[in-house]
């Protein structure tokens, strides 16, 4: 087992590695800018190193500085967390030519689920269900006109090298694939570089429900069922929940099986995501994240399983220590995201937190780096605090997050707090009826 561990990563996930380390009996290294000085992960880890100035590009993305900082430090791996270089493959590859482990999946799987082409194209191989769409890459209009005949419209156009949105056209009709080809290809070419565009069938009103895997270095692969991310704004999730309201287990044991046998085959290591589109019954997968996502505690919640700590382990080369069969599913889990934002306008608001105090209770959990006193930097993305509450129904899992927001108190900044509430005081979420869109409605109509 390492023995110290460097986190490239701050706020609540760099204080959540943090916490497993501690448990595990491995030192951990922080690292910060100067913006994050004085930040809770920095004061609570064994040692600290500043890697740059505010702007993320000059620290927490800045390689070489983060390799100078865990070879100074002596650290044996690196957790890099989530988003920063957490999905980033040259980095991978860079910590294991220092002779450190990169706690996450080999380069190789990065690079693959990075290109959504390729990502696509493996899982068919492996048999897990995909939207309907072109085989591959669209090589002219007139190759991507033949796809949507055959698909029927309305189709939508993705970037290749895309995700979380960007670079993504829908064509509702003939008339309007011209458009949507040259806008996909223009977007696509100017945020990634890359031109690259494939086809989908457009699904109208679906949910967005993903699988937690884990998979360890000895060909074992489980998972840890599904959580609902539906409920998100421009890309942006506010609530997730384990399980989904709509699935029953059956369900969730067939696919689980499916993408657990396909994963084996790959030989993929370390935690994993694949998202998937939900509609009329069907999954239909679009993306994988080889990563550790924000909403992890839910599936933590339901499973009881410490997924951080079993990043490590396998990153170690230890066995998972149990089949799936051994994985129970118990209540359910909510998280609400809660943001420095105006929570009519989702500005962002970052400033000092005078009076910070969080909800407790039985089956109550917060995970956040907030303390009283702490200024929220204007440099970072505004997630301060993450509400996550377990009871043993969905209903009473509403009812406890309730009594936890009424509870939670973060003073001197706007947050969204009062819009968590209003959701679950709703009809339509409380009977679990929504879809990708919901949010943005509700948002609207206030
Ligand atoms: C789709 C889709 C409808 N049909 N693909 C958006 C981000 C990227 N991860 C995939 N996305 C979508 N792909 C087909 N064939 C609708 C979306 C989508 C979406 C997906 C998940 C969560 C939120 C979303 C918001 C808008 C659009």
């Amino acid at each position: 087992m390492f023995g110290k561990v460097l986190i490239a990563n701050r706020g609540e996930i760099a204080l959540r590695v943090h916490r497993a380390c501690q448990e595990m009996g491995i030192r951990t290294v922080a690292v910060h800018s100067t913006a994050d000085a004085t930040a809770m992960h920095v004061r609570l880890a064994d040692e600290s190193v500043c890697i740059g100035p505010p702007a993320a590009r000059d620290s927490y993305l800045n390689i070489p500085a983060l390799l100078s900082a865990a070879t100074i430090t002596g650290a044996d791996a690196i957790h890099p967390g989530y988003g920063f270089l957490s999905e980033n493959a040259r980095f991978a590859e860079m910590v294991e030519a220092h002779g450190m482990t990169f706690i996450g999946p080999t380069a190789d799987h990065i690079r693959i689920m990075g290109d959504k082409i390729a990502a696509k194209t493996a899982m068919k191989s492996l048999g897990v269900p995909l939207v309907p769409g072109s085989d591959g890459a669209l090589n002219s209009l007139e190759e991507a006109e033949a796809v949507a005949n055959i698909i029927k419209y309305p189709v939508l156009i993705k970037a290749a090298a895309g995700g979380g949105g960007r670079g993504m056209k829908v064509a509702r009709g003939p008339e309007e694939l011209e458009e949507a080809w040259r806008v996909a290809r223009a977007e696509a070419k100017a945020a990634f570089g890359d031109d690259a565009v494939y086809m989908e069938k457009y699904l109208d009103r679906p949910r967005h429900i993903e699988m937690q895997v884990m998979a360890d270095t000895h060909g074992n692969v489980v998972h840890f069922g599904e959580r609902d991310c539906s409920l998100q704004r421009r890309h942006q999730k506010l609530v997730e929940e384990a399980g989904s309201p709509v699935l029953t287990a059956a369900e969730r044991d067939a696919l689980g099986a499916t993408v657990t046998a396909g994963l084996a085959k790959l030989g993929y290591r370390g935690a994993g995501t694949l998202e998937f589109l939900w509609q009329d019954g069907q999954f239909a997968f679009i993306e994988m994240n080889t990563r550790l996502q924000v909403e992890h505690p839910v599936t933590e919640m339901v499973c009881g399983v410490d997924l951080v700590k079993e990043q490590i382990r396998v990153a170690a080369g230890q066995k998972l220590g149990y089949e799936q069969k051994d994985i129970q599913f118990s209540g359910h889990a909510i998280e609400c995201r809660i943001t420095a934002e105006d929570p009519e306008t989702f500005a962002p608001n970052p400033g000092k937190v005078s009076t910070y105090h969080a909800p407790g209770g039985l089956g109550v959990r917060v995970d956040s780096a907030l303390y009283s006193g702490y200024s929220v930097p204007p440099h970072y993305d505004s997630l301060v605090a993450k509400l996550i509450v377990h009871a043993p129904t969905r209903s009473e899992a509403i009812a406890r997050m309730r009594r936890s927001l009424d509870e939670m108190v973060v003073a001197g900044i706007k947050t969204t707090l009062p819009l968590h509430m209003r959701i679950m005081d709703d009809p339509e979420f409380q009977a679990g009826d929504y879809t990708i869109h919901w949010l943005e409605r509700f948002v609207a109509k206030q």
